[in-house]
């Protein structure tokens, strides 16, 4: 045990002493009951605390008085004196604030009828520089200007320099375990006279067994990145401590603080409270359930006043969600809002590597670490350390807000920090190791709680989107038109996400249906969208009028907006709105002024009114969740897919219509090719024909040469007009028959001639036209042949006409004397030429007339 002589002093013997002469001494003298209620107060012990006689008499010194006190290593070695019998502690304590703060040599021991505590004033204290800074700038009152909240994240809350007195810190080499640093109370954990740890073995100061604990976990590499190793070591002849040792940025720090005797001196945690707490977790329903009862059960263990469930917002804000605290503490914080400038971003990052932090008394006066000279300047990084004093600004705060005491805990949900546990105490609170573990254990259990509940009711809801979605997507692969397919069918987008409103622009083209701003309206948010989107492909905001007062008029019906881009065109926006939430969110304070200037060393303090601030919140719609636009991401790149398929589609047909055409016009410029060749060949064989004709002698020989090739040149005639036909398929019956008569009439030679009377255009189907050719052809050189009056002279009259719907006319009449009675059995010349037309009539389904008017007139009608 540390004792403190007493040079120069001899203790009085107070059980001797009358009230009076107690009265008298410089010493503040106090008489306990085993309890640690308090029998006897000095007029010293008056003056030293500020408070009356009458005004502590009869309460519990340790726990009402000065819960400062109420630890281990001072209240615990009462008790356990106690226990013991006799008893005679002397040891150094620093009271955190009485008013000032003050270190004395504190004196517990047994007297005849009672216990007794001497305090002897050694010095009153500065409060430790860095929170000396934050009263200096307190007092010289605040500056009005605005200040950048910034700043607080700038402050390097891992290095503070300084632990919370109820600990011990050792800090070592990890490679040599030579101690490189300790905390100035280090003396505590040591006997009396001897020197401090550092520049020393750590084994010489803590036992071997947890120096081999130690080397091992360091060599396995166990021991870094938040694990500790945890031991209750016997040190000093016999004085339990808690030890807990981790490696961080190169050291090795080792944390001791006295444990507690008796599990019950300081309601310890027992395991089977721990699991009957997290059982009845397990058993919560609904988010709130979970809130209130881990608020509730981690109250119950930890003795704290206050225990607020903590949840962060998207932008960091935060909501006490759950509060359990005793009914007479009359302030309340459920419901309320903070500011995320607080709980700067730094402090937050290391509450998502350390999982807690416990202040035992905001007072306290932080114990500096020393560094050895050879390791250098460089400060201990205590971001993992449990005993890291906590940023003065941040316990400035908790001093505004009427707090002493405290403990917050991270809620890790899916490795994000989704919260905190805040204990609040009025003053100071001790809580055991056990206890504090227990807490985190719990705090973890209803983590895994919520993680549970969330991840159900998004399973589910998801499930649900995901069915929708999957059904739209269908009907977008069967339809032509994907705006009728997400607007018009059983199942539309408006089915998604919990909209009032949505929409489809194309371009300028607006398809709405639900509750939605006009169209004229939504094309400019619209434009407006497209520009915010930029390269994006998806915008969400809950409060989009506020950005936009154009649209400020429709935020009762649209102040939120999901707006998603299809394609790479962006000329498509899926539109989705949502309705004016009317809200009043009531902030712990004014969330505009979260901070005050302070002056010299320290720029800013914490606000110091935590009036209910009530906010009223027009434009603001419930918050668009991320999978939700990962969802309409996913929708708009399947709208993006049918549109391009659809537009693919096109192409290869528009592809395919090309490739007809090129092959039609080359069929055509085919046809035409054996068209011309056809006509050359029929014009050749005519001519054939024709040079025979002349060598032969025989008259009906000769005759029949010049018939057969007036019939071929016919055929001919037919191909030559297919060949400059502008279709191929039909020929101008008119014109072929036009130069099959100069055809005809060149053959028969001079004399003979037609005078032929064509309707023009008259197109007829090239099977009509080869059969009426040559139907013409045995007319027209039958007439030339029998039909003139004077041989060699005859006229030939042909007419060709149509006669409406498909019907023609081909009209041949000469000249003549007409035909006698009985012409079809007594054929002029061969008979072969009445043969071949009544051949091309049948062909051709037509009918043939004769008449005598005079001269023998034939007309062909065609159906
Ligand atoms: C830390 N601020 C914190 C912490 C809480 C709050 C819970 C964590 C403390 C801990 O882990 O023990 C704030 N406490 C709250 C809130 C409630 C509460 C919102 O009980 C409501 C129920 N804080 C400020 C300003 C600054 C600031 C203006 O208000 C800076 C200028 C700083 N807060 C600040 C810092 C910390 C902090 C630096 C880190 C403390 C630390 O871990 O060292």
């Amino acid at each position: 045990m540390p004792q403190v002589a007493a040079p120069g002093t001899v203790d009085p013997d107070l059980d001797s002493l009358t009230s009076d002469e107690l009265d008298r001494l410089d010493l503040g003298v106090i008489g306990l009951d085993p309890t640690g209620r308090i029998l006897v107060f000095n007029d010293a012990a008056s003056a030293l605390s500020g408070l009356s006689r009458e005004a502590v008499l009869g309460r519990n010194y340790f726990r009402e008085i000065a819960p400062g006190t109420n630890t281990p290593g001072f209240f615990g070695r009462f008790l356990s004196g106690h226990r013991r019998g006799a008893f005679d502690e002397r040891f150094e304590f620093v009271f955190g604030r009485m008013p000032q703060p003050l270190r004395a040599r504190v004196r517990l021991h047994s007297g005849q009828a009672h216990g007794w505590l001497t305090i002897e004033p050694l010095e009153s204290l500065g409060v430790g520089a860095p929170r000396e800074a934050v009263m200096a700038a307190i007092d010289s009152r605040f500056r009005a200007e605005p200040v950048d909240p910034g700043l607080c994240e700038r402050e390097p809350i891992h290095i503070p320099g300084s632990i919370q007195p109820n600990a011990v810190m050792l800090a070592a080499d990890p490679e040599t375990l030579t101690v490189v640093a300790n905390s100035t109370n280090a003396g505590e954990i040591l006997p009396a006279g001897d020197p401090l740890p550092i520049g020393r073995p750590l084994a010489a100061v803590l036992p071997l067994p947890f120096i081999d604990v130690i080397r091992a976990r360091l060599a396995s590499g166990t021991l870094g990145d938040g694990r500790s190793v945890r031991r209750t070591l016997r040190l000093d002849g016999g004085t339990s401590y808690h030890a807990v040792a981790h490696a961080h940025a190169g050291r090795l720090i080792v944390e001791l603080e006295r444990a507690p005797e008796n599990p019950d001196d300081f309601a310890e945690a027992r395991q089977t409270d721990t699991e009957l707490a997290v059982a009845r977790l397990r058993a919560a329903e609904t988010l709130a359930g979970a809130a209130r009862i881990a608020a509730l059960e981690i109250r119950a263990l930890t003795g704290f006043e206050s225990v607020l469930v903590y949840r962060f917002d998207v932008d960091w804000n935060g909501e006490a969600i759950a509060e359990d605290k005793d009914a007479e503490w009359g302030r309340s914080l459920f419901g309320l809002r903070f500011p995320a400038s607080d709980i700067p971003a730094q402090a937050r990052a290391l509450y998502t590597k350390a999982k807690s932090r416990f202040v035992v008394d905001r007072d306290s006066v932080p114990v500096p670490l020393v560094a050895s000279a050879d390791a250098g300047n460089a400060p201990v990084d205590l971001t993992f350390a449990q005993h890291r004093t906590l940023s003065p600004i941040h316990l400035e705060y908790q001093r505004n807000l009427g707090v002493n005491g405290s403990m917050s805990i991270s809620i890790m949900v899916e490795n994000r920090l989704w919260g905190l546990m805040i204990g609040h105490h009025r003053r100071p609170h001790y809580v055991a190791p056990e206890t504090r573990a227990a807490a985190t254990v719990l705090t973890d259990a209803f983590a895994m709680r919520v993680q549970e509940i969330e991840a159900r009711s998004l399973w589910a809801e998801r499930q649900a989107h995901l069915d929708t979605e999957g059904r739209l997507v269908r009907e977008l692969t069967r339809a032509d038109d994907f705006v009728s397919a997400l607007t018009a069918g059983p199942v539309t987008i408006l089915d998604l996400f919990g909209a009032t409103g949505a929409g489809i622009v194309t371009g300028g083209r607006v398809t709405l249906i639900g509750t939605a701003p006009p169209e004229a309206a939504v094309l400019g948010i619209a434009a407006w969208l497209r520009d915010r989107l930029g390269t994006a492909t998806s915008f969400a905001s809950s409060a989009f009028t506020i950005d936009l007062p154009a649209a400020a008029p429709y935020r009762e019906i649209a102040s939120g907006v999901l707006a998603i881009s299809v394609g790479e065109a962006r000329e498509t926006l899926l539109l989705w709105f949502r309705p004016e939430v009317p809200s009043t969110v009531t902030w712990g304070g004014d969330p505009r002024k979260p901070v005050l200037a302070g002056s010299g060393p320290v720029a800013v303090l914490p606000r110091r009114s935590f009036e209910r601030w009530v906010e009223e919140r027009t434009g603001f719609a419930a918050p668009w969740a991320p999978w939700q636009v990962s969802l309409a991401e996913s929708l708009a790149e399947a709208v993006d897919g049918v549109v391009l398929r659809q537009r693919r589609k096109i192409d290869e047909l528009t592809g395919l219509l090309a490739e007809k055409e090129k092959l039609l016009i080359q069929k055509d410029i085919l046809t035409r090719e054996i068209d011309h060749r056809v006509k050359n060949s029929l014009q050749i064989v005519s001519s054939f024909l024709q040079m025979q004709r002349r060598q032969i002698a025989d008259a009906d020989a000769r005759q029949a040469f010049s018939d057969t090739s007036a019939r071929v040149m016919s055929v001919a005639r037919v191909h030559d007009s297919l060949y400059q036909a502008e279709r191929i398929e039909e020929v101008d019956l008119g014109q072929t028959i036009e130069s099959l008569c100069k055809d005809l009439a060149g053959i028969a030679g001079e004399g003979h001639a037609v005078d032929l009377t064509a309707e023009t255009g008259l197109m007829v189907p090239y099977r009509k036209a080869v059969a009426l050719s040559l139907i013409a052809t045995e007319l027209v050189t039958n007439a030339f042949k029998y039909g003139a009056r004077v041989p060699g002279e005859g006229r030939v009259e042909v007419t060709v006409s149509g006669a409406g719907s498909g019907t023609v006319k081909l009209r041949v009449c000469d000249d003549g004397v007409g035909l006698p009675d009985g012409w079809e059995n007594k054929p002029r010349g061969t008979g072969l030429g009445m043969k071949l037309i009544r051949a091309m009539l049948d062909q051709i389904n037509a009918r043939l007339e004769v008449a005598n008017t005079p001269g023998a007139c034939f007309t062909v009608t065609t159906t």
